[in-house]
C-alpha cells in the first residue's frame, strides 16, 4: 500500500516535471506539507533549474532543488505523463500521481485518474479517502493546480465535482484572489511581445479549422519569452470560432523541434502526438523530435489532422 510505503520511508523525494506548471508543483507542495506533518525528511525535486517565477506564491517554492539527494528511499511523482517526464532515473519505489491518458502506470503505486481535470484533483481525492487533514497551505497548492489546469474554470472538462472541490478548498483556506493574481495578472513584457508577434504571424489552414504558429529561435531571443509563454497563444487561437486545432512548432538548438498541439476535443491531440513519440491529453499534447525538414513535418501533420477531422 502507498500509505505504508510513505510510513516506512525516511527521506521522500517529491518530483515535479520539467518546466513545472501550477498543477505539478501545486500537487508536490501539498504533499510537502503533509509529509512534514509526518515528520519525514522531504526534498522537492525538479530538473529545471529556473522555475516560472509566477509560481512563487506556492508554499515551499523556495525549497525546489535540481539536486537529487543520495539518501532518499522513496519518490513521488506528480503530473508526469510518462516516466521520462521525471527527468531522472532511480531504482527507488515510486508513487505516481497523474491524470494524463498517456500514463502507463510506471510507478510502484499508481494514482491515475484520467477523468480528473488536474493532478491536484487526484491528490485531493487521495487526501480525502485517507482522512488526511488539508490545511491552508495544502488547500492553496491544490487550488492552484485546479485553477490552472481547468483554464480558470473554462475547460470543457469542468463539472460539478470541479466546483465542489474548488468550494471545499476555498473553505479550507485557499486564496482565490492570490491564485488569479499570480497565475494570470502578472504577465511579463516578454510574454506580451511574443503574443503580439505570434498572433501576427498565425497561419490558418483547412478552411480556418487549423491554426499554425512557428516559433523560431529569433523570436525567442528577441522577445525573451519562454516556450510556455508562447504556448498561451494556442488557447487564444482556439477561441476563434472556426479553429478546432492549433499547432505550434518550436525550433530548438541542435536541430530539434518541439511540437505542441491543442484541440477542441474533436481531434485527439494525444493520438497525433503519439505518432511522434509524445503524449498528453485529448485536448493538449506535445512531443519533441529531431526532424530535418520542418516544412515536410508540418505537411505530414496537417494531413493527419485533416484525416482526424473527418
Ligand atoms: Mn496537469
Amino acid at each position: 500500500m502507498a500509505l505504508e510505503l510513505i510510513e516506512k520511508s525516511e527521506h521522500i523525494v517529491l518530483i515535479a516535471h520539467k518546466n513545472p506548471d501550477a498543477d505539478s508543483l501545486g500537487s508536490a507542495c501539498a504533499f510537502y506539507s503533509y509529509l512534514l506533518r509526518l515528520r519525514k525528511k522531504v526534498t522537492l525535486f525538479c530538473t529545471s533549474a529556473d522555475v516560472n517565477p509566477n509560481l512563487a506564491f506556492l508554499p515551499w517554492f523556495e525549497k525546489i532543488t535540481d539536486r537529487f539527494p543520495d539518501d532518499a528511499d522513496c519518490m513521488i511523482s506528480f503530473d508526469c505523463g510518462s516516466y521520462g517526464r521525471l527527468g531522472i532515473e532511480r531504482e527507488l519505489p515510486l508513487i505516481n500521481f497523474d491524470h494524463h491518458h498517456s500514463n502507463d502506470f510506471y510507478g510502484t503505486y499508481n494514482f491515475i485518474d484520467t477523468g480528473a481535470i488536474s493532478t491536484t484533483e487526484a491528490v485531493y481525492d487521495f487526501f480525502v479517502a485517507n482522512d488526511i487533514k488539508i490545511n491552508g497551505k495544502m488547500a492553496l497548492s491544490l487550488y492552484a493546480g485546479l485553477v490552472d489546469d481547468s483554464k480558470c474554470f473554462s475547460a470543457p472538462g469542468c463539472n460539478a465535482k470541479t466546483f465542489e472541490m474548488a468550494h471545499r478548498l476555498l473553505v479550507l483556506g485557499a486564496d482565490h484572489a492570490a491564485c488569479i493574481e499570480w497565475l494570470y495578472r502578472r504577465r511579463s513584457l516578454a510574454s506580451l511581445r511574443a503574443r503580439g508577434a505570434l498572433l501576427k504571424q498565425m497561419r490558418l489552414f483547412l478552411d480556418g479549422r487549423l491554426a499554425v504558429f512557428e516559433v523560431g529561435m529569433t523570436l525567442l531571443e528577441e522577445t525573451g519569452a519562454s516556450i510556455a509563454e508562447c504556448k498561451q497563444v494556442l488557447d487564444e487561437a482556439l477561441g476563434m470560432r472556426s479553429v478546432r486545432v492549433a499547432l505550434m512548432y518550436v525550433e530548438r538548438p541542435g536541430g530539434g523541434v518541439k511540437l505542441s498541439l491543442r484541440t477542441d476535443g474533436g481531434v485527439d491531440a494525444s493520438k497525433i502526438m503519439a505518432c511522434y513519440g509524445g503524449g498528453g491529453h485529448k485536448h493538449r499534447s506535445g512531443a519533441r523530435i529531431v526532424h530535418e525538414n520542418i516544412q515536410d513535418l508540418v505537411k505530414e501533420m496537417m494531413t493527419m489532422i485533416q484525416k482526424e477531422m473527418q
